[in-house]
């Protein structure tokens, strides 16, 4: 019975259905199913699908944002309860877009697909200066952060927020991972970060692996 609530709310996150994903997230809590199985074996399972088929292709951007849309309307129930319950997130990731670039899209999608990864995530916005980073993972005792950056002119930024990090004597706390656009895992060697990432599902298992997890 739960399991069969779990594979219809994974199914709705897959196909973006919203308020559907709303009313079987609520469903399941009502039957008595456990939150954490609620979280990745309904939300997380089907964003998952998504990533998978978004790294090969299989479907876009539009697809993308509407299911991290479904999975938002479950997890907007599972906050509280997850937090009451202190159900631990995998880790907690700061992310950013770089200081000069206002470009966010890619970066939200980061966002969404490390949430539905399971992570615990600190959106810093746009324009974030080194020093923001730096504060954002000491604030929030993050163990990772990624930096996206779309304008050759700010992919410069991030060698400056990896040396604030060195400079704030935290570097070794914190893995650093890149990506955007212009950016190639050359560029990321380069400047000393631990991982680059070509695309938004591809962060989700770089940081599981910087991560150990
Ligand atoms: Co801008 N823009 N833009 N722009 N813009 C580009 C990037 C550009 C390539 C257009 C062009 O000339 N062909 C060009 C950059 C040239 C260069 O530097 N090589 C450019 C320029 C020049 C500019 C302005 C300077 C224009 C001007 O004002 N003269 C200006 C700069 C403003 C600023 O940032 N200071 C500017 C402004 C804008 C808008 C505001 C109008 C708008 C942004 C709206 C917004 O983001 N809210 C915009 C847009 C939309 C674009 C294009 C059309 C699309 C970018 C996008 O969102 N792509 C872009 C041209 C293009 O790409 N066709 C362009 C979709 C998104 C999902 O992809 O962000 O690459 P992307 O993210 C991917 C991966 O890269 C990766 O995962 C994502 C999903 O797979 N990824 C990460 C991204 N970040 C990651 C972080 C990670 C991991 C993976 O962390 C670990």
């Amino acid at each position: 019975m739960a399991e069969e609530i779990l594979e219809q709310l994974a199914e709705c996150i897959i196909k973006g259905k919203a308020p559907d994903a709303k009313e079987l997230t609520q469903k399941a809590l009502d039957d008595g199913v456990d939150v954490s199985d609620v979280l990745n074996q309904g939300l997380v399972a089907g964003m998952s699908v998504i990533g998978d088929r978004f790294k090969r292709n299989e479907v876009y951007v539009p697809e993308v944002l509407i299911a991290a849309r479904a999975m938002k309307a479950g997890m907007e129930l599972l906050r509280p309860l997850l937090k009451e319950g202190g159900i631990e997130a995998k880790a907690i990731v700061c992310v950013g877009t770089v200081k000069g670039d206002l470009h966010d899209i890619g970066k939200n999608l980061v966002c969404m697909m490390l949430e539905g990864a399971g992570f615990e995530v600190v959106d810093l916005g746009v324009n974030v200066e080194p020093e923001k980073f730096v504060a954002g993972v000491q604030e929030n005792n993050a163990n990772a952060i990624g930096m996206s950056a779309l304008l050759t002119t700010t992919m410069t930024s991030m060698k400056t927020t990896i040396d604030a990090f060195a400079e704030a004597g935290c570097r070794d706390q914190v893995k650093i991972m890149v990506g955007g656009a212009p950016l190639t895992q050359n560029f990321a060697d380069e400047i000393g970060a631990d991982g680059y990432a070509p695309d938004a599902a591809s962060a989700v298992d770089l940081v599981n692996e910087l991560l150990g997890l």
